[in-house]
């Protein structure tokens, strides 16, 4: 058994309700339980600037598949909502990104784990924080030390 957090992303095709349907997704996939998720953020485009806004999000899922086999349904999921990769850190109807596996460090060909942006990016570290405030990377950085370094361009969506 594994607590995986996963990164929520979405910026084509009403993102809100591709993030919302994502959820309800995640909690239905085989021999996992979604523990909790946070709100919804709207977040400015890392990358590519002429690209809408993003809403971003993080949940927390405690579940028995191995890291590939759920990095195959987290792709399915992607490609279920008609995900088509246009270019690099470009829009998408829906991102989802393996964040952190327990305190695991894996850097194989098809994943690396903690993803290897999170920590600069505010999209990720304020829904994490939102829902575990005492969380550490495996590097024994703490969310409260990463988010010092990061400006908060967040808008919390109300539920
Ligand atoms: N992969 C390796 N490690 C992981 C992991 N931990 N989780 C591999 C998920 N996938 C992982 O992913 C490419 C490959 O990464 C996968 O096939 C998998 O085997 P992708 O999502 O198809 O590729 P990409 O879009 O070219 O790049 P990347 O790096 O995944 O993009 P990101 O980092 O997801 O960034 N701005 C805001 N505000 N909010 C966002 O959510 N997202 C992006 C995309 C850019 N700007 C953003 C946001
Ligand atoms: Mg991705």
């Amino acid at each position: 058994m594994s607590l995986v957090y996963i990164g929520l992303g979405a910026n084509l095709d009403q993102p809100q309700q591709q993030l919302e349907q994502a959820l309800i997704e995640l909690a239905q996939l085989p021999n996992s339980k979604l523990i909790t998720q946070s709100s919804l953020y709207h977040s400015k485009p890392v990358g590519p600037q002429d690209q809408p806004d993003y809403v971003n999000a993080v949940a927390l899922l405690e579940t028995e598949l191995s890291p590939l086999k759920l990095l195959d349904a987290l792709q399915q999921l992607e490609q279920d909502h008609g995900r088509i990769r246009k270019r690099h850190w470009g829009e998408r109807t829906l991102d989802l990104d393996i964040i952190l596996i327990d305190d695991l460090v894996i850097n194989s060909e098809r994943l690396t784990v903690p993803h290897p942006f999170a920590q600069q990016r505010s999209f990720v570290i304020y829904p994490l924080f939102e829902i575990s405030p005492t969380l550490s990377f495996p590097n024994g950085k703490s969310l409260e030390q990463l988010l010092t370094e990061l400006d908060n361009d967040l808008i919390r969506i109300p539920d």
